[in-house]
């Protein structure tokens, strides 16, 4: 069907915004500044295709130029990518800078000029000469850099993980194109389910590839319409169930067609880890049956003549297969063989946090923020519609430089926030702050407005450069002032961008302890801060927890999931997370936790 795969190839808004981010970082690279006017507009009209609430593709170019912030220029860019499934201004740019090179710009401490540099005079166009190069000591010769300049990048290259077949892509590059994927296969005809699996499913940090399965009677079908995809910059397996491509940035995607029967079992499989398979096998091999991707099956007698397993026990459904085994269903972010089975076969993960459990957001920006882009009216409303009982504003505390608010300005955003009160009998509003922590531990303010806040999240914005100690110091610090309630995105790192401070996990969890302030887990997808191990040992010691969005726009509460994903991971019960505790209980812990 022909037609079908065209109307199959039918741009998204995502679709824009990925064009949109890949234009922004090459032109970035090309007009060495991330503050050209180009850079700034493309910048601009990302914001204004993420604000849209349907589908930009749909809006004639003189519709989109109605907008804010999207210009006629970009605006036509995004007709041709409709029209033509590609932007010629962009395919300009990937031949200048094939992905390869263009992919070193990730590289902290490496910036456009000093990339070019590279290229230019010592022929570097990929990971693999940088690393050549930095062994030969030759970046030292390059204007501005020396000994140093090659010792940090070289640790930078360590620290993300950038090295030919090993290099591993960030989960916030990978899910974006994994959701759309799927949520296109699960439209084709004959399909009736599709998931992405693999180490994205399980919330790892980063992501080797993408593994998609998709459950269709006709898996012929699927194969051609992964073909077709936009997406596809070189096919590199082409077969009757499995394609595999890469994209323009290198990243390979696996795509398995299974038939509906067969999905759980496939699922299973091609989730993992590979260990928790293993072992799921040789529980299913002492039962007397076989476990593999097709289903769990019946071991046939030794002496039949026919050895292919023909009864199933199990193999539509993954929650089948557990039950069958014995074991009740392990949340995919658990699945790493690290006791999951027991604790399974005990019948004691039903206590695990879910979704559905989170009652309300506490970090959470509004354009009193000078890095936020929706109004305090739109940003409550959101957190409404979205069911929650209560919901903490935590506008950026003075010292932040430019995103900040100084007292009098968050003493007016508090008479805003408390007016708006009014609107949501339902929901309770807490006058809120995102303090910064200094680089030894002091706090926005003076102490006296400080503790007027009915609620905070302290983080660290800056000083990512001291030693373990001194940042343990720092943080511990910041938890015994009585003015903070909890600690946000604890190592301020950036996966596959910037590493977090190094601290003593344990000396932090107990000041955690001691002084009852509650460690977030941050839904953003560039965070994911605390990471689940460090949760996990919070977990064991009894630390309390707060899931949030730490959302700067009405479109990004979605990052809850990914949030509660990730305390998954690390294995929290949902009675420790304060953020599903009902209303009253919650509020009496804000009211009484640093005072008691
Ligand atoms: P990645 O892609 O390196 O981030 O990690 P995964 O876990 O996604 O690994 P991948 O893509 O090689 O394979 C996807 C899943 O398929 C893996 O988690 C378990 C399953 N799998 C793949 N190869 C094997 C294998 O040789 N044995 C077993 N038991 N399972 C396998
Ligand atoms: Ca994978
Ligand atoms: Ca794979
Ligand atoms: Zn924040």
């Amino acid at each position: 069907m022909p037609e079908f795969g065209r109307v199959e190839a039918m741009t998204s808004s995502s679709d824009v915004i990925a064009m949109l981010n890949e234009l922004i970082s090459l032109t970035t690279l090309h007009e060495e500044s991330s503050q050209s006017f180009k850079v700034r507009a493309y910048d601009n009209a990302r914001l204004a295709v993420e604000s849209y609430p349907g589908n930009i593709t749909e809006l004639s170019e003189k519709e989109m130029i109605e907008l804010k912030g999207l210009g006629k220029a970009t605006a036509s860019k995004i007709k041709e990518l409709v029209d033509t499934g590609t932007v010629t201004k962009l395919e300009e740019l990937r031949a200048q800078y094939p992905p390869a090179f263009a992919e070193l710009a990730r590289i902290p401490g490496v910036g456009p000029k000093t990339l070019k540099a590279m290229r230019r005079e010592l022929d570097i166009n990929n990971v693999d000469q940088l690393k050549a190069a930095l062994d030969a000591q030759q970046i030292r010769t390059l204007p501005r850099m020396g000994a140093k300049s090659e010792e940090k990048i070289a640790k930078a290259l360590d620290r993300i993980g950038m090295h030919g077949k090993d290099r591993r892509t960030p989960i916030a590059d990978a899910m974006p194109l994994a959701e759309r994927l799927v949520e296109a296969f699960l439209k084709l005809p004959n399909v009736t389910n599709a998931l992405f699996c693999g180490s994205l499913r399980r919330m790892s940090e980063t992501i080797g590839d993408i593994d998609i399965t998709v459950a269709s009677t006709d898996p012929l079908a699927v194969m051609e319409a992964v073909r077709d995809r936009n997406e596809v910059a070189e096919i590199v397996v082409s077969g009757d169930t499995k394609t595999s491509f890469l994209t323009n940035t290198g990243l390979q995607v696996d795509v398995r067609a299974v038939l509906p029967e067969h999905f759980g079992a496939a699922t299973l499989y091609f989730t993992g880890s590979k260990q928790h398979n293993i072992a799921l096998r040789s529980r299913a091999i002492k039962k007397g049956w076989l476990l593999n991707e097709y289903g769990l099956l019946v071991k046939p007698d030794e002496d039949a003549q026919d050895q292919t397993p023909t009864e199933v026990v199990a193999a539509e459904t993954e929650e089948s297969i557990y039950q069958a085994l014995g074991l009740a269903f392990i949340p995919a972010p658990m699945r790493e063989s690290t006791g999951e089975i027991e604790a399974a076969e005990a019948g004691d993960l039903s206590d695990l946090v879910q979704l559905s459990d989170i009652k309300g957001d506490l970090h959470y920006h509004t354009d009193q923020s000078g890095d936020g882009r929706s109004s305090v009216a739109d940003m409550v409303q959101v957190a409404a519609d979205a069911g929650h009982a209560y919901l903490a504003i935590t506008d950026h505390g003075e010292d932040l430089a430019i995103n900040g608010s100084n007292a009098e300005e968050m003493l007016a955003h508090r008479e805003l926030i408390y007016k708006i009160q009014e609107d949501h009998p339902d929901m309770k509003l807490l006058w809120g702050c995102e303090l910064n922590i200094g680089a030894s531990g002091g706090l926005d303010y003076e102490d006296d407005f400080r503790a007027m806040f009915d609620y905070t999240v302290a983080s660290v914005h800056s000083h990512y450069d001291q030693s373990m100690t001194k940042q343990t110091e720092r943080l511990v610090a910041a938890i015994a002032d009585p003015t903070v309630d909890s600690i946000g995105h604890l190592t301020g790192r950036k996966i596959g961008h910037r590493p977090g401070i190094e601290l003593d996990m344990d000396i932090l969890i107990e000041a955690l302890m001691h002084f009852d302030v509650a460690l977030e887990i941050n839904g953003s997808l560039n965070r994911l801060d605390a990471a689940a191990d460090v949760v996990r040992r919070a977990v064991d010691r009894g630390v309390k927890l707060v899931i949030n969005t730490d959302s700067h726009h009405t479109s990004e509460l979605g990052r809850m999931e990914y949030g509660v994903l990730t305390a998954q991971r690390g294995w929290a019960p949902k009675d420790q997370v304060i953020n599903t505790w009902d209303q009253d209980r919650f509020l009496s812990w804000v009211a009484n936790h640093r005072t008691t």
